[in-house]
């Protein structure tokens, strides 16, 4: 099996470059956008080992979107054929009726060369792909989608903090997000020096915000915590290892161990989290660095349920509203 697609994103450096998403309509309130929000039509294609699709793994379940917005897992591993619906009974996403995602790509665009990525929001009554704009996603969910929330739901990105979220978000993504690939696919010795580098020097200074204030931005959870939490709970079962990020473990940075426990354990985070499809998934999907396959048997996860302290600094992870039940 071979996946030529990370190297055809290197650049001539030594870069890894991230793909720009290809379909990026958005699901509106108003409907404006030919997409109106609407309770059971669309669905949402994830893998669970992926970042990028567990972010809105976490939103759909802290806004209680559950009902409204039904979740396609796709199998850890793909084939040469990418992401495959083969947990399904007859190996078919009993909602779209496919096997594969990229037929709901090829659906929707017969040309679409490019990769078939996680998350997909894919509109049920046509079968066409509406985005794969992981970072629009959720923030729609969040903002677009308000009239489906649960009562209690909290505002993960409120007006008056937006500038303040977007701009932790830019760091946070081109540092540590996407940081940790770069340094993971990186194919030369100077590309995975500066993108290490950059990683470790933003976890250091997120570590100082995050050792005076409980939450990324203002005092309770925002889609700033979700974009971090999904990078930092990965962090020891594959970034550390597969992907070098190796000057410490998140284990050995205290302050974004406490804070990344502290999210663990709040209704939405923790219980979205799956190990197995994590590990799985970067071991037995990235050829170039793991070429045997060997998935590690650590490490041992029970550290993410002890006691955090952070409750000390202030902040109530929902403020006014109420966590998912
Ligand atoms: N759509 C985004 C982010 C989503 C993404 O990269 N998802 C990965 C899984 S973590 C994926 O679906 N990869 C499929 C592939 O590379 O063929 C991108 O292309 O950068």
């Amino acid at each position: 099996m071979s996946r030529p697609q990370f190297a055809r994103e290197t650049s001539t450096r030594g870069e890894f470059v991230r793909q720009p998403n290809r379909f990026t309509d958005r699901v509106t309130a108003d409907g404006s956008s030919g997409w109106p929000v609407e309770p059971g039509r669309y669905r949402l294609v994830v893998s669970l080992a992926c970042p990028w699709a567990h972010r809105s793994v976490i939103v759909r379940r802290l806004l209680g979107l559950e009902d409204a917005l039904s979740l396609a897992v796709v199998d850890p591993v793909r084939d040469e054929r990418g992401w495959r619906f083969t947990l399904d009974r007859d190996g078919r996403d009993p909602v779209l009726g496919i096997g594969f995602l990229a037929e709901a790509y090829r659906a929707t665009d017969p040309d679409y060369t490019g990769r078939v990525t996680v998350p997909s929001l894919i509109d049920t009554r046509s079968g066409r792909v509406v985005s794969n704009d992981y970072p629009r996603i959720t923030l729609d969910l969040a903002t677009e989608w308000r009239a489906l929330h649960r009562p209690g739901a909290p505002d993960l990105y409120p007006e008056h903090l937006r500038a303040e979220i977007d701009a932790v978000n830019a760091d946070v993504f081109r540092d540590v997000n996407n940081g940790v690939y770069r340094c993971g696919f990186a194919t030369s010795q100077e590309a995975y020096e500066r993108a290490y580098h950059a990683l470790f020097d933003r976890l250091d200074a997120l570590s100082e915000r995050l050792a005076h204030q409980r939450y990324l931005v203002g005092d309770t959870i925002t889609e700033a915590d979700v974009r971090l939490f999904t990078t930092l709970v990965r962090f020891d079962a594959v970034y550390h290892g597969h992907f070098k990020c190796n000057r410490q473990k998140l284990t050995e940075m205290p302050v974004l161990w406490a804070y990344a426990r502290d999210l663990f354990q709040t209704p939405g985070f923790g219980d979205t989290v799956d190990f197995d499809h994590i590990k799985r998934h970067y071991y037995g999907t990235h050829e170039q660095l793991n070429p045997n396959r060997v998935v590690p048997l650590g490490p041992d996860p029970s550290g993410w349920h002890t006691p955090h302290g952070r409750e000390a600094l202030g902040g109530r992870p929902f403020g006014e509203e109420t966590p998912p039940v």
